[in-house]
């Protein structure tokens, strides 16, 4: 495992110097950090942005490792706030915008943060939270509008602060920033991320995997609120004097079309649902300027790489992360790549494939994966049994299941929980589900399982259609024979049913449980 130190972080170290402040002392002040629509902001610009967040929050109080939650859409302000209370020794937490009133209150009450700042965009649902029952919240500052009785403008809080101001020292093990990861039961759990992570995600993955350079043009699907998106448009671009592309209205496909037309992105990052959707997408799509796509947040089907490969020609690198690895750690890389693999592993971490007594299994045998790195959240807050649960030293458990092949490639077979056993025998939901996208007039497939008459457990595919396709029983018969003709018997769906859409968590991730026939 490479650690931070091995990366030459050194002890006392502020990731908001290394990330902002490094690029002016090293010259690069007029380069171009962020492009959002027609603004463009320099890293001088950026640096002077976070200078004054910072010192406004030291001037009102703010004390090292206090939480600042960030309820924010896509935009520069998101990247001066969450650096800025980083300079500060604050610890960012930013949030889903997509939650409602009560996930923000359940937050801002499990984090204890003392401020907030919120979108004027998402100020409506702020509105409908009791942050009068909430008294550790003192500071409420609202950006993109003038502050009101409730709240002060983000500008008037730049306008406090001071254009230059030192990072507060702390150690390169010091929390640095949250991320509240959701599981399929219970409330989000605050993923506690140290100063050095960043660091690690960047220089392992983004340098050495993507060969991220300072002439790179960032933009991603994901928000940043998402430690993928995070990580993609933020802190990747700045580790390496780059430019983000951001955008803060929703990620559909015309949305994204169009902004890749405008801002020649030349690296591409989404999940496999925003590829399957510019495919779905009629008209011209201009892709030239993109000289890699990746995908992670779950499984890439191999017909949908096929697809775009051919229509773009552009190869999509996928991965697996997670919020607390908190970016990709195994991963395909440029001229390595496995359609339907999750791809190697990542220099610098290192992976275990254990059966349910932590026992090493074979290549080959389908197992829990476990990972190592040195960017893996410290502890969820305030859990320490979910913690000792899912943090063992230096390894985390991810709760996926995954089979390694004999030339280290990774293939995913679904999440702990949504393996099928069949005959005796694992199907993976995933391999099913690929198989039923190689079709034609399959857009989108789950499967998940379903009891027979006999009481015993066989799969059943829940099937969104391309536009225009009619759902019949004639279609649903050509389906199974399809699969049938492709895999294992056992492992064909006995139910195929057809949905406009398919439930997904509000980063796009499939929610297989909610199809379940007992859900
Ligand atoms: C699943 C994948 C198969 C897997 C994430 C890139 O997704 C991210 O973080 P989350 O905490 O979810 C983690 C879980 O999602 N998953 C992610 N990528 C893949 N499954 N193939 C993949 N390529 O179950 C994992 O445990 O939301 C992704 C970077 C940072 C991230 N946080």
């Amino acid at each position: 495992m490479t650690t931070a130190a091995d990366l030459g972080v050194p002890e006392v170290f502020n990731a908001a110097a290394w990330f902002v402040d490094r690029h002016v002392e090293e010259g690069r002040a007029a380069a171009v950090a962020i492009e959002c629509g027609d603004e463009r902001v320099t890293y001088g610009d950026l640096h002077e942005r976070v200078n004054r967040v910072a010192s406004a929050l030291i001037a009102r109080g703010i004390r090292p490792g206090d939480r600042v939650v960030l309820l924010l859409l896509d935009s520069p302000v998101f990247a001066c706030a969450f650096f800025g209370a980083i300079k500060a020794g604050a610890v960012p937490v930013p949030v889903n915008t997509l939650w409602k009133a009560d996930d923000y209150r359940y937050v801002l009450e499990d984090s204890a943060a003392r401020v907030l700042i919120v979108s004027a965009e998402l100020w409506p649902e702020v509105e409908r939270i009791p942050l009068d029952a909430l008294p550790a919240v003192q500071h409420v500052f609202v950006a993109g509008r003038d502050g009101s009785s409730r709240a002060t403008g983000f500008d008037a809080l730049m306008a406090e602060g001071r254009p230059s101001c030192a990072a507060t020292a702390v150690r390169h093990d010091a929390p640095a920033f949250w991320l509240y990861s959701s599981g399929s039961t219970g409330r989000p759990k605050g993923c506690v991320h140290l100063q050095h992570d960043m660091v690690v995600c960047a220089e392992l993955y983004a340098k050495r995997v993507l060969g991220i350079t300072a002439d790179d043009r960032c933009f991603s699907v994901a928000k940043l609120f998402f430690a993928y998106g995070l990580g993609n448009a933020l802190y990747f671009p700045l580790a390496v004097g780059a430019t983000s592309i951001l955008w803060p209205s929703s990620p559909s496909a015309a949305h994204v079309i169009d902004v890749a037309a405008r801002h020649r992105p030349t690296l591409f990052f989404s999940v496999p649902t925003g590829y399957a959707m510019l495919l779905a997408h009629d008209g011209p799509v201009d892709f030239s300027s993109v000289r890699l796509a990746v995908s992670a947040g779950e499984a890439l089907p191999p017909a949908v790489y096929e697809r775009f490969r051919a229509r773009f020609g552009i190869d999509i690198l996928d991965g697996i992360g997670s919020t607390e690895a908190l970016h990709i750690f195994i991963a395909n890389g440029p001229g390595a790549i496995r359609p339907g693999s999750s791809g190697r592993l990542v220099p610098g971490y290192e992976a275990r494939i254990v059966d349910d007594e932590d026992r090493p299994v074979l290549d080959g045998e389908v197992g829990n994966l476990w990972v190592a790195g040195d960017s893996t959240c410290a502890s969820y807050w305030n859990q320490p049994e979910k913690t000792a649960r899912t943090l063992d030293g230096a390894w985390l458990r991810t709760g996926d299941k995954y089979w390694r092949d004999e030339d280290g490639y990774y293939w995913y077979a679904g999440r702990t929980d949504d393996m099928l056993k069949v005959g005796g025998q694992w199907v993976s939901p995933v391999e099913v589900e690929n198989a039923v996208v190689e079709h034609p007039d399959v857009l989108e497939c789950a499967v998940v399982a379903r009891e027979d008459a006999d009481g015993l457990t066989k799969p059943a595919a829940h099937v969104v259609l391309r536009p225009g396709t009619p759902p019949t029983d004639a279609l649903a018969a050509d389906l199974q024979r399809f699969v049938r003709e492709r895999i294992a018997a056992h492992k064909r769906p006995r139910w195929v049913t057809f949905h406009e859409t398919l439930p997904k968590t509000a980063t796009g991730k499939l929610q297989r449980f909610r199809l379940r026939s007992d859900a």
